[in-house]
């Protein structure tokens, strides 16, 4: 596979962007590779500059639901992009999406758009405190909610691969309101609560974490979450930048049957441009400005074409069986990569929830942080590579999830296993 190219556009990049990338994970540092730059994406495939084409099981990291470029989506930017690029000023199709978003997720009754799932998170837990009059933000190891300075504490994707424990430039000051919990640990959380939770703004959580690795909350543990967030008169967050859409069409929250008081979302909700949102109960989200005292604005926030692609995106998901085939095909990929890895004698974890799905390098159960990363990150760089040399698209680190689009075939999803099948035998 000749990636020349990429090379050559990559040593440019790094003279001109710090690390030559505008998001640490891109630069695949942890899996000791480089990034190929990408030409084009169409439907489940992706192309790099030197030509290639890749399955793609990345999707821009969540947001392509409906794979690359689909019809839909491209004729609404091209009807909008028509009309101005942004206004500052209010506009029909904030409104459209927020009603859909509303539609399909009974807990939101008001949603704020913004720019990014860091945005919205940040946000959220400004309206947290400011609702309740409260300060600690509970969090959970190995949860990522963006790179705010407060929730920039035990956190994963990136920030999990540089093995840090946050970032300098985040005044110790500015986290001392944020404590970091095991995931998944019930009693951990508990025995914090009962000491600290008079004192408890919001509680956020992943409610299917997917930047250590895909892990799914135990049973028990989101239901906790919610009964001690109401007796404490603490707010639940959900961060659904990942799960929202992704793992049910109610979202992470209807599939566990969890009612959050505030939900963020991102990636889906703007159909692959930037976007992000939050919302949730009428009388918390009345306490943001102009009706309440919490601030928060933003001169792109409801950009028109961001609005155009998320309408035409969630449309799309009402379709009949549009979750029912795009789990079969996942829970089929799922399944054929655990074989693929126990006919070789490798020892692996794989698992999905909707079309989210993970795959450890181990043989032990991965229910928090300290179990993923305790998983063989070798033997996950030796097989990221084997994959993308043979045209698979992979997330270059142990520490993401990977989905399936609607356009994935299962033509593509045999030739995937296919091709694992060899690789884990390459790399046993
Ligand atoms: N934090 C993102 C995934 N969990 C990575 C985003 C990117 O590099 O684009």
């Amino acid at each position: 596979m000749e990636t020349k190219k990429s090379r050559e556009l990559f040593i440019e990049a790094a003279c001109f962007i710090p690390g030559g990338v505008n998001s640490p994970v891109r630069a695949c540092n942890s899996v000791g590779s480089k990034p190929l730059f990408i030409d084009k994406a169409n439907g489940a495939d992706i192309f790099d500059v030197d030509g290639n084409s890749y399955i793609d099981y990345v999707g821009s990291w969540g947001p392509m639901i409906l794979g690359h470029c689909h019809p839909k989506v491209i004729q609404a930017l091209k009807k909008v992009i028509k009309t101005g690029t942004s206004f500052g000023a209010p506009t029909e199709l904030e409104t459209q999406l927020a009603k859909l978003i509303i539609e399909f997720t009974p807990s939101v009754k008001k949603i704020r758009m913004v720019n990014s799932g860091t945005e919205a998170t940040m946000s959220a837990i400004r309206l947290a405190r400011g609702f309740t009059g409260k300060d600690i933000i509970i969090k959970f190891d190995g949860c990522y909610h963006g790179h705010a300075d407060t929730l920039l504490v035990s956190a994963g994707s990136g920030v999990a691969t540089l093995s840090i424990p946050g970032s300098p430039g985040v005044p110790n000051s500015v986290i001392t309101h944020t404590a970091s919990i095991k995931y998944n640990d019930i009693d951990e959380f508990k025995k914090f609560m009962k000491a600290n939770g008079n004192n408890v703004a919001g509680i956020i959580v992943e409610p299917v974490a997917g930047n250590m690795g895909m892990v799914k909350p135990l049973s028990g543990f989101l239901e906790t979450l919610q009964d001690y967030a109401s007796k404490y008169g603490s707010l639940l967050i959900f961060d659904e930048v990942m799960t929202g859409f992704r793992v049910a069409k109610e979202s992470a929250q209807g599939f566990f049957g969890v009612t959050p008081d505030i939900t963020c979302f991102g990636k889906i909700i703007g159909g692959g441009l930037p976007v992000g949102a939050y919302g949730g109960r009428k009388d918390v989200m009345d306490y943001i400005a102009p009706m309440g005292p919490v601030y928060q604005a933003g001169t792109l926030s409801g950009n028109p074409l961001a609005m155009a692609a998320g309408i035409a995106t969630l449309k799309e998901l009402k379709t009949e069986n549009f979750y029912k085939d795009l789990n079969i095909k996942t829970e089929k990929l799922v399944s054929g990569l655990k074989n693929a890895a126990l006919n070789a004698g490798i020892k692996v974890q794989a698992d999905s929830v909707g079309s989210m799905a993970g795959l450890f390098f181990t043989d032990l159960e991965v229910n928090n942080f300290d179990d993923a990363k305790s998983c063989n990150l070798d033997m996950f760089a030796k097989y990221y590579k084997e994959m993308l040399k043979n045209g698979i698209y992979l997330a270059p680190s142990q520490f993401e999830s990977f989905f399936v689009s609607a356009a994935h075939t299962n033509k593509d999803i045999d030739k995937t296993i296919e091709i694992a099948s060899q690789v884990m035998k390459n790399i046993s």
